[in-house]
């Protein structure tokens, strides 16, 4: 649902703007200083891309699912790691307060995730629970009027720079199975909190992931976002959104390639006039466009029908394992076209090749959305 196209387009045009101006000049400094730099952290903050998703009567823009993914979609036309930061607030560093926490909670922590003066973290993941995210061992156990958490997450992404991390803990020792753990808010400066080294990764580089332990970390029982029991559901419902938000994304990031790699093909002469007149090349241009538009279309749609307050986790999961998958074939035809520049590190496409490798993994890997998608086909049968 667009509340109001012009401003919208308005919104659009400013993104678009600083994608072009701003970041995409901006892409080799990210990957060689592996930070996103601080002025740009800051203009980030200005435009408001911190809030893009949280209510406006929390300071942030409040934006509907289908303004969301066009906002994703121009986000995705630069290196990844930029989106990545102000990703989490927007998404599942903060979806599970907008969705179940206290007004309290809303309160104190939203304003401050979308002015970008507090970022926040998702911990789910654990170095034994990765796809089978029910099976978590990390444990909150209530001691008065607060719980002490103990516990180890992995590949936490924004965790060195967040103040907040949303911590999924087993609350009831007795339930092994999802309906056993709860949902938290730890603030950094927490004892007992200890932060590993910065992940080494193939690309996305300038997104910062480490590990984050837990010991004895005394967590106030007010912190608890809904009820005891309730954090694998909610977890589920925020990864339902995140991953039609990663969709988003990987449909920006195909058009970038599609377009860096129109722009080689239409310069690059071979066999006396330029590539692009070869008709194995526009094979794979137009194979490339023709997946990136109906990975478009489903994402939008999509993002329609949740706006509607439908369920999407059908949806959602196939659009996550379409937009993915499409991404990496994207970029491998990219730089098939690039030749072999697009093996140097001076073309963008390397660079990309690389960082669309993550979006078949995180957030659910393409067997976690096929899995989704037919038990769900099963259930709705
Ligand atoms: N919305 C609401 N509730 C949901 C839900 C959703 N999308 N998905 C599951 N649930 C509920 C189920 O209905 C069930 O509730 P009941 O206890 O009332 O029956 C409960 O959650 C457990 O669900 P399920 O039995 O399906 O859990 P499983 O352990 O079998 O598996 C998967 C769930 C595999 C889908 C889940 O673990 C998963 O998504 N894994 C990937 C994790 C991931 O994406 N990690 C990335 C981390 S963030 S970068």
């Amino acid at each position: 649902m667009i509340r109001d196209q012009e401003t919208l387009d308005q919104l659009l045009a400013l993104i678009g703007r600083f994608v072009r101006e701003r970041l995409v000049p901006a892409e080799n400094r990210l990957a060689e200083d592996e930070r996103v730099p601080d002025e740009i952290f800051e203009e980030m903050k200005q435009l408001g891309l911190f809030g893009l998703t949280i209510p406006e009567q929390y300071g942030g823009l409040g934006l509907t699912m289908e303004e969301e993914i066009h906002v994703a979609m121009e986000l995705g036309k630069t290196s990844p790691a930029f989106r990545s930061l102000v990703g989490t607030n927007n998404g599942i560093g903060s979806a599970a307060i907008v969705f179940n926490g206290t007004e309290a909670q809303k309160q104190k922590y939203l304003p401050r995730y979308a002015s970008g003066e507090w970022l926040s973290c998702f911990c789910l993941t654990e170095p034994e629970a990765g796809s089978d995210a029910a099976s978590l061992r990390t444990t909150a156990r209530r001691r008065g009027d607060h719980y002490l958490l103990n516990g180890a997450k992995r590949f936490i992404t924004n965790a060195p720079l967040a103040h907040t991390f949303n911590v999924m803990a087993r609350t009831d020792p007795d339930n092994q199975g999802a309906r056993g753990i709860s949902s938290f808010i730890v603030e950094r400066g927490t004892p007992g909190i200890t932060l590993g080294a910065v992940d080494r990764k193939m690309g996305q580089a300038g997104s910062l992931t480490c590990d984050v332990t837990f010991e004895d970390c005394p967590v106030p029982a007010e912190n608890i976002i809904g009820e005891e029991g309730e954090g694998f559901i909610t977890a589920m419902k925020v990864l339902d959104r995140g991953r039609l938000h990663i969709s988003g994304v990987a449909v920006g990031m195909a058009e970038r390639l599609i377009a860096d790699a129109l722009d080689y093909a239409m310069q690059r002469k071979q066999f006396g006039k330029p590539i692009a007149e070869q008709q194995l090349v526009q094979a794979m241009l137009a194979d490339s466009r023709t997946e990136a538009w109906a990975a478009r279309c489903m994402v939008l749609e999509t993002a329609r029908k949740r706006d509607t307050g439908e369920n999407i986790t059908l949806e959602s999961a196939a659009c996550k394992l379409f937009c993915a998958e499409m991404a990496g074939r994207v970029a491998d035809r990219a730089v098939q076209i690039h030749g072999g520049s697009g093996y140097m590190a001076e073309f963008a496409v390397e660079r990309f090749y690389r960082d669309v490798r993550l979006l078949r993994l995180y957030e659910g890997t393409s067997q976690i959305q096929q899995l989704v998608i037919a038990r769900n086909m099963i259930g709705n049968a």
